[in-house]
């Protein structure tokens, strides 16, 4: 397949790259003078400083940035947030606004031919807009108009399986909650999120093995932990808060061991932005044990961990595992070593490309500690065996009995600030039979049973024209998904495309024959409805939920929570409802009743949110239950090493982040921690690999993705030398997002493997 660009990519602009040293610690000093920056650009000092101090305070409003969790007790004036966090509020309160005039300005083409970066700097959407049939330009619409709009087409569908409704992870509980409920009454259980794309792996392997698909860590628990391991993740830019966490667990005395192709700074050394004296010396050294695996080498590496741990258990009968807990809670376990013992050692530290002696080096860490964390991100998920990768991560937490204790347990590191929420709230698209029933009881409607479309399904059934409808509650699905090309047919094919933004995107210039924009509050605005101001809650990475209060005036008269947008769309569809959709948008308290009604953990829900700090929701693991399991018990897996082969000329390549960047959201033009100023069209690249292929830095090359006989092509990169291991690269999404084949996905999670692209790669 060779096939042509077309307005779903980013135009193909070179920036003017700088290169410079990769700095030797993260955050400090340089990470506050970067936040200030981006706050005095986009909102003004005096404005922007007001907004920082009640960001993450428990008055008000919580970060649109990770879902990291804050501390439960005391929180610093001023402090609670990151460089990024920063960043994340300065993009959202910008004083740059896209109004009618804009729209009525700039045709649909010519914006295209903007970059990410260039579009996202416009400035918020002030007003509804629609694009209608054959038109070139947006035009304003009024909001009643444009609920019309949407009910007639979902109206006239043939079957509700024809929509789409997608949800990105920024949503409230409650306007998570009202819209799955409008979906289900309106009969169908489409609910793709970007959870799909993102932690369904984990969730997969998580539930499975230890019966809930959530983490089991609270963010005291670092301050006890003897050894944490921290495995595909870059905390340093995505969740550069946990790196306090992992200070606290050194100063503690405990251990870290990190395991990343990528020698990522904010994992080496960090220096605390809260702590001025710390500014002086040369920062708190994280990582005791660094192993630099090869992209997808995981596997190979936790199993050949594994090998080394079973042979000292037997050397050493009793020193190594913890059998009453194998005893008591879990299954599997002969059947477990078994496996491990049938593997070929040599192999395994051969296909992880870590040397023999750093492996010893890690299952000695994990033989001499019992309380063990380990955290994961989008190195594990997004691959093939995505899922086998946490799997194994289970396995060695199970054997060491270092779960649902103090200091011990899994922490997958949620990406979307409400994103764990968005989930308990019901958005997804295969619900629990039990949640559906309680639904039904509640609202008096019959909920669909059947599963709907997660993102790739959704994807596929809009190309093969067997969904015609597509609303996207945030997000930018079109630069988020895999396989830009692929995915901007199908959101062609559509009838109607929908987006419920804060700011102006990709995704709302590769639309169906009509769309709308429809522009909604964000975090850090007021909530004013009829019967006064409103708060909204949202759920952070370790089960915490608490209220999220706006301070500033919103923008632009004409917004609408997304709450309120949910509750018009809904009033407008479905005829026939029992349900006040508009009496619940005018005051939360009465949606929050309906949530405590119809969802396990949220008793009194409007009296305990509102107590400074909220509340932990139940979390069996974190209690030592594992009865939810299919078998009733923690389970341990077997699981396959990588089959991945590539030949002699290829590569694998995986797409991260930058540190100027959030999803498809890019703030600025740099990626400081690794050295790369001014440029994103960038492939990293082992010096040696380059040299065998007369590459030199900054040579120009096309990236040449290959599966199942098909190519997909992205041109104009500059190939940089970098310390990663051999045969393996890296590049940026979503610029590369377009060599992400629609059928390359992890098994069971189904999540787009976009860290494991195959590819070649040519001089230009
Ligand atoms: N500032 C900022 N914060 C964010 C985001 C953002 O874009 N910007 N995004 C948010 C979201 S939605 C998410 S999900 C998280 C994402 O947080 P991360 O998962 O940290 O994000 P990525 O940049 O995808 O980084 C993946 C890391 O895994 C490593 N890696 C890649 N492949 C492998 C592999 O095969 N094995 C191992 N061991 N490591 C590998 C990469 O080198 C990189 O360090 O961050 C959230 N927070
Ligand atoms: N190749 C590759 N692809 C990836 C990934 C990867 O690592 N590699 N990571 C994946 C992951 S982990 C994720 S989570 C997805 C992210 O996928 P999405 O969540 O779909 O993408 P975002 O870039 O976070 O969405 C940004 C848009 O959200 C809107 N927005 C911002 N705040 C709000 C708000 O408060 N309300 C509303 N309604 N809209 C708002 C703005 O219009 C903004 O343009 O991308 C995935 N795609
Ligand atoms: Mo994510």
């Amino acid at each position: 397949m060779t096939q042509k660009k077309t307005n779903a990519q980013a135009p193909e602009k070179l920036t003017g790259i700088q290169l410079t040293k990769v700095p030797e610690v993260s955050v400090g000093p340089t990470a506050i003078k970067s936040a200030l920056t981006h706050i005095k650009n986009e909102v003004g000092m005096i404005k922007g400083i007001g907004l920082l101090s009640k960001m993450n305070q428990k008055d008000g409003f919580d970060c649109p940035g990770c879902a990291w969790p804050d501390p439960d007790e005391k929180r610093a004036f001023l402090a609670e947030y990151c460089e990024n966090g920063a960043k994340a509020i300065a993009e959202e309160a910008t004083k740059n606004r896209v109004s009618p005039l804009f729209f009525a300005t700039h045709a649909i083409d010519e914006l295209a031919q903007l970059s990410d970066y260039e579009l996202g700097k416009k400035g918020r959407i002030t007003h509804p807009m629609l694009l209608k049939e054959g038109a070139t330009h947006y035009e304003e619409t009024t909001w009643d108009k444009a609920f019309e709009i949407i009910a007639t087409e979902l109206n006239q569908l043939d079957s509700p399986d024809e929509a789409i409704f997608y949800t990105s992870g920024r949503t409230s509980n409650e306007a998570a909650y009202l819209y799955q409920l409008f979906v289900r009454q309106y009969g169908t259980n489409n609910l793709p999120d970007c959870s799909n794309m993102c932690h369904e792996s984990s969730g997969a392997a998580l539930s499975e093995t230890l019966g809930i698909g959530k983490g089991s860590v609270t963010l005291e628990d670092f301050n006890h932990a003897e050894l944490v391991i921290v495995i595909g993740q870059n905390p340093g830019t995505n969740h550069p808060r946990m790196l306090s966490a992992l200070e606290g667990t050194k100063k503690n005395g405990g251990k870290i061991i990190s395991i990343n192709p990528l020698k990522e700074v904010g994992l080496v050394n960090f220096k605390d932005p809260q702590n001025p004296f710390s500014w002086l010396g040369s920062g708190t050294s994280i990582t005791d044990l660094y192993l630099q695996v090869k992209i997808n080498g995981d596997v190979a590496l936790l199993k050949a961990i594994l090998c080394l741990l079973v042979l000292k258990e037997k050397e050493n009968p009793g020193t190594v595992f913890d059998y009453d807990f194998i005893e008591e809670h879990t299954l599997g376990y002969s059947d477990f070593v078994n496996d491990i013992e049938k593997q070929n050692l040599e192999e395994l530290i051969a296909l992880s490309g870590v040397s023999k002696q750093q492996i010893e080096a890690a299952a000695e860490l994990i033989t001499k500690n019992k309380k063990i964390i380990i955290c994961w991100a989008m190195g594990l998920t997004q691959h093939k065996n995505g899922v086998d990768n946490i799997r194994e991560l289970v396995n060695i937490l199970l054997l060491k009995g270092s779960i649902g204790k103090k200091g011990a347990g899994t922490c997958p590191v949620r990406g979307h600030s409400n994103v764990q929420g968005d989930r308990t709230m019901g958005i997804w698209e295969k619900p629990p039979i039990s949640f559906l029933e309680s639904l039904e009881k509640e609202f008096k409607f019959q909920a669909p049973r059947h599963h709907g479309y997660d993102v790739v399904e959704a994807i596929e059934a809009m190309h093969q024209k067997k969904a015609k409808f597509f609303l996207g509650m945030g997000g930018n699905f079109i630069s988020a998904t895999p396989d830009t090309e692929f995915t901007a047919e199908a959101l062609r094919n559509c009838n109607l495309t929908v987006h419920v933004s804060t700011k102006i995107n990709r995704s709302h210039l590769i639309h169906g024959k009509q769309a709308l924009i429809l522009p909604c509050l964000g975090r850090s605005e007021k909530d004013m409805q009829t019967t006064g101001e409103q708060f909204v809650t949202v759920e952070n990475s370790m089960g915490v939920v608490s209220k999220s209060n706006g301070h500033l005036t919103p923008l632009s008269e004409a917004l609408k929570s997304e709450t309120a947008i949910v509750a018009g769309i809904a009033n407008a569809t479905l005829k026939n409802s029992t349900t006040n959709w508009i009496e619940l948008a005018s005051n939360y308290d009465l949606i929050r009743d309906k949530i405590e009604n119809t969802i396990p953990g949220f008793e009194n829900y409007n009296d305990r949110v509102r107590i400074p700090g909220g509340f932990y929701l139940p979390n069996s693991a974190r209690a030592n239950d594992y009865s939810k399991t299919e078998t009733g018990k923690a389970n341990f897996t077997c699981n396959q090493i990588s089959d991945i082969k590539i030949e002699k000329d290829q590569f694998l390549m995986m797409t991260i982040r930058t540190h100027d960047q959030y999803n498809t959201t890019i703030y600025g033009l740099h990626d400081r921690y690794r050295g790369i100023l001014n440029e994103r069209r960038v492939v990293l690249m082992n010096e040696n690999d380059m040299e065998e292929m007369n590459l030199k830095k900054l040579d120009l090359v096309t990236l040449i993705s290959h599966f199942e006989g098909e190519k997909r092509y992205a041109h104009k990169f500059l190939a940089i030398p970098y310390d990663i291991p051999r045969k393996c690269t890296a590049t940026y999404f979503p610029e590369t997002n377009v060599l992400v084949p629609i059928k390359s996905k992890a098994r069971i999670s189904n999540t787009p493997a976009s860290k494991t692209v195959i590819i070649t790669i040519e001089k230009e």
